[in-house]
């Protein structure tokens, strides 16, 4: 049977720039699953909402639905167990939950502020007028005023990067 996954995609469908697709792709890669991927934009919610879920990744395995990265990648470990591991037992998965949560917090919360405005330009026109409200009111401010002083932010202290000591 095999695998299919609904995966973000901008104008260009070959575009895929969901940091929580990547997860399930690394996963299933690193698992030696091959998936066919199914391009999906912001306006076709129809498409997942027949698989009971509001947002990507959804993973489709025959008849089984799965949804959240971190979910699928504990399905894929469950499921395929006699495929390389993911985890390596209880301890890894206790690791990757807290790198999964800390990705989440920390990672994608402080990089979705410096690109937020330019993933706007990438996105098929269906698409835009939606996310640029659901994101103007996540943040309370136009997108452009979010990533505005981005390049004071990104730049690394010599203390968080060991090639500068
Ligand atoms: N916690 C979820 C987050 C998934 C998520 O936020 N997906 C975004 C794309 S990156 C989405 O589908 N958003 C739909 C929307 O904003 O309407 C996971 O780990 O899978």
């Amino acid at each position: 049977m095999t695998l299919r996954m609904y995966d973000l995609a901008g104008a260009d469908p070959a575009r895929r720039f969901s940091p929580y697709c990547w997860r399930v792709k690394l996963a299933l890669a690193a698992k030696g699953l091959p998936v066919e991927t199914i391009p999906w934009r912001f306006s076709e919610r129809a498409a997942i909402a027949a698989h009971g879920a509001e947002k990507v990744p959804v993973l489709l395995d025959g008849d089984r639905v799965v949804t959240e990265s971190l979910a699928i990648a504990e399905y894929l470990e469950a499921t395929y167990h006699d495929q390389p591991s993911l985890f390596g037992g209880p301890g890894g998965l206790a690791l990757a939950r807290f790198v999964n949560a800390w990705a989440d917090a920390v990672v994608n919360a402080g990089l979705v502020k410096l690109v937020v405005a330019d993933i706007v330009q990438v996105l098929h026109a269906d698409d835009t007028a939606y996310f640029r409200q659901s994101r103007e009111a996540r943040f309370g401010m136009p997108l452009e005023a979010v990533q505005a002083d981005r390049t004071g932010r990104w730049k690394p202290s010599a203390a968080t990067c060991i090639r500068c000591a």
